[in-house]
């Protein structure tokens, strides 16, 4: 659907407008009665959550590309059907085909709380087709109310022997990284990406004073972000097993192209994810995992 059919779809929704960057992408601006969201329907991708009278939420690269095909750097990418390299293939693409690829809007809805939910779907064609899957699709909600809810649900009709895995790669926006923590994680082991190595978190809270990419292997349900001693963001997750912790630092962020060298002092990536590979084998299978970040 291009932008002017997207905009007569939804006429009925004052509180929603399209807008089509220079390269094509398209994106819907939310207005609910708490908050400002912004969906990129490349990779259902938020780029933007602004509550009424607060800073924005989210982290996204002053260097980021708008380009059909190419990730957008910060907001919230999805990793779809797999997280990191593929399993079996290492020249498919990192995190996954969803975070590039178009979705469709299904519906659009105002809830009597003043938030709204706009709900998006990806069907999933060619490679995957070819394993004797019927049907495979993920669904993708988005709440824009007071807090921001990232809920994405897969969907498997009579498939069998399909892995996947997944993430909500949240980039959160801080003043300082070095004046920032993460609560909620004391006592998880956890997979260090860098030195390959099983370690456990023994401090209270995780700090940040150089790289981090770390697989914390159990699902946290209730994070913090901490600012100098205050409470800065919540964080609930659903339906994952594991949580994603990155930040790229120096070295690194000098590395990635759409990231500006100072980036990293901006960011911290918080991420639901699950991470042990799945197999279907038959019937309908739906799993559902969520964000909220509030
Ligand atoms: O979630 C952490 C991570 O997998 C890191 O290892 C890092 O590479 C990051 O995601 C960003 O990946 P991207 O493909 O978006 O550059």
């Amino acid at each position: 659907m291009n932008l002017s059919q997207l905009k007569s779809r939804f006429l009925n929704h004052e509180n929603i407008n399209f807008l089509s960057s220079a390269q094509g992408l398209v994106k819907l601006i939310v207005c609910s009665h708490h908050s400002t969201g912004v969906i990129h329907l490349q990779g259902a991708h938020v780029t933007s959550f602004v509550p009424k009278n607060r800073k924005e939420f989210l982290w996204l690269s002053p260097l980021a590309k708008y380009k059909k095909g190419k990730p957008i750097r910060g907001g919230i990418p999805i990793c779809w059907p797999w997280f990191g390299a593929h399993p079996s293939d290492p020249s498919l693409p990192q995190h996954g085909f969803a975070r590039t690829s178009i979705f469709e809007i299904d519906k659009i809805t105002d809830l009597n709380d003043g938030s709204v939910t706009v709900q998006l779907s990806l069907q999933v064609r060619g490679d995957y087709l070819k394993f004797g899957v019927l049907s495979f699709y993920l669904k993708v909600q988005i709440n824009v109310g007071v807090s921001l809810t990232v809920t994405m649900t897969s969907v498997i009709d009579n498939g069998y022997s399909i892995p996947w895995s997944e993430a909500i790669h949240s980039y959160l926006a801080v003043d300082d990284i070095q004046n920032t923590s993460l609560f909620g994680l004391r006592d998880t082991r956890y997979y260090n990406q860098l030195s390959g190595q099983v370690e456990c978190q023994l401090d209270d809270s995780v700090y940040f004073d150089q790289e981090i990419d770390r697989i914390y292997k159990q699902p946290s349900n209730l994070l913090t972000v901490i600012y100098k001693n205050k409470n800065l963001l919540k964080i609930q997750q659903s339906g994952s097993d594991a949580t994603v912790i990155w930040n790229p630092w120096v070295n690194k962020a000098k590395l990635i192209q759409d990231f500006p060298d100072q980036g990293y002092q901006n960011m911290l990536c918080v991420e639901a994810a699950n991470l042990e590979t799945r197999d279907q084998r038959s019937g309908k299978q739906e799993h559902s995992i969520s964000q909220m970040i509030s």
